[in-house]
């Protein structure tokens, strides 16, 4: 396991480096270039010196995350060979500075969605996102969109860029047609064009699971369970093909048993990161994300752990969103104190788990 924390870099981020260096058994980042649009090649005079800060500080910035995939190659249309030519131009850039794995989603418009950004949770008054079905039924997407940027305190969020989202209406529309076959499709025609620019870069692609794990507002989505990433491996046997498991993403399913999940592609080969944080349900399809620790919330952290140690235990790792605690005020999800109380919380787990044989 290499425990890494992602950093939207210093214009952005209320976290430093100094703080995240600083943070034990912290080796590294993972990278982020928050102001790229979808489709945009990430220039090397871009990664230059973010990743150079990066080191500087100590730390290592081997994962880049959220790279995000263009509308029109998800959706099949002929614009997409200039995007996906953008991509790998993309990736050779990145492994030029010695990245090597590249995080991504293959959702259609929404990234990650949750109902309210800020949930007080009562027991303590620390607040974290949360989603209600219900809410959305009464929202609908252009809504929730809206509420979303008001509540974000003026950061970017990772997946909501404006540009992509002053489109929404246009895009849902031409959705419409694109059916979850179609999806899987363009998802092979796309990795099938990045697979040997990254075996010869050395880059491993890391699909990231759809959050919350079922099809919203009559999407296609076919990233959120075992079968459906069976299917999505399936497309191309390359290793480089490979996947971030995001445990919270996965677990507002109940459905998922993500423990199980890990093991499956852990021993398959097919994991390359992983995502963790827990969520405690509230009922269907409402929950809100909780401390990283078993008890505060539904998934068995030691299960996780122990089936990433067991079946794939050189991955990156990283605590994903936190709740606010402290006071601190930050970015939704992505303050310092709950997340480095999540790394420190998996570091015992995982030091109890390899002692423990
Ligand atoms: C993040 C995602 O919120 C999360 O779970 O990990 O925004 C993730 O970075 C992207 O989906 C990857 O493209
Ligand atoms: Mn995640």
């Amino acid at each position: 396991m290499k425990m890494t924390f992602r950093w939207f870099g210093s214009k952005s981020d209320t976290v430093t480096l100094k703080q995240i260096r600083q943070i034990p058994g912290m080796t590294g980042i993972m990278g982020f270039l928050d102001y790229k649009k979808a489709g945009e090649v990430w220039e090397r005079d871009e990664i230059k010196p973010y990743v150079a800060e990066v080191h500087a500080a100590g730390l290592e910035c081997e994962v880049i995350e959220s790279v995000n995939v263009h509308e029109d190659i998800k959706m099949g249309v002929p614009a997409r060979d200039v995007h996906i030519s953008n991509y790998i131009e993309t990736i050779r850039n990145l492994a030029g500075f010695g990245v090597k794995v590249i995080v991504y989603n293959f959702m259609p418009v929404f990234d990650w969605l949750r109902t309210d950004l800020a949930r007080v949770i009562e027991e303590d008054g620390s607040n974290s996102l949360y989603f209600d079905e219900k809410d959305l039924g009464t929202m609908g997407p252009l809504e929730i969109v809206a509420k979303t940027s008001r509540d974000s305190g003026g950061f970017s969020l990772p997946g909501w860029e404006p540009e992509r989202l002053a489109e929404l209406e246009k895009t849902l529309e031409r959705y419409k047609t694109v059916t979850a076959e179609d999806l899987l499709r363009n998802y092979k025609y796309f990795i099938d064009a990045l697979v040997p620019v990254c075996e010869e870069a050395g880059v491993v692609m890391a699909c990231h699971p759809d959050d919350p794990a079922w099809p919203i507002f009559g999407l296609p989505r076919i990233a959120h369970t075992l079968e459906g990433f069976d299917k999505i491996i399936a497309l191309n046997d390359s290793p480089a093909h490979s996947l971030c498991l995001c445990t919270g993403s996965l677990a507002s399913n109940r459905d998922n048993d993500v423990p199980a999940i890990v093991r499956h592609f852990g021993r398959k080969g097919r994991v390359a990161c992983m995502h963790i944080r827990n969520v405690k349900h509230l009922g269907h399809r409402h929950f809100r994300e909780s401390s990283h620790l078993s008890a505060d919330g539904d998934l068995d952290m030691y299960a996780v752990v122990k089936a990433m140690s067991d079946t794939c235990p050189n991955v990156y790792v990283r605590p994903d969103h936190g709740r606010m605690i402290w006071d601190e005020a930050g970015r939704p999800g992505y303050g310092l104190y709950d997340r480095a109380l999540g790394a420190a919380y998996l570091n015992g787990l995982w030091e109890a788990v390899n002692k423990c044989v």
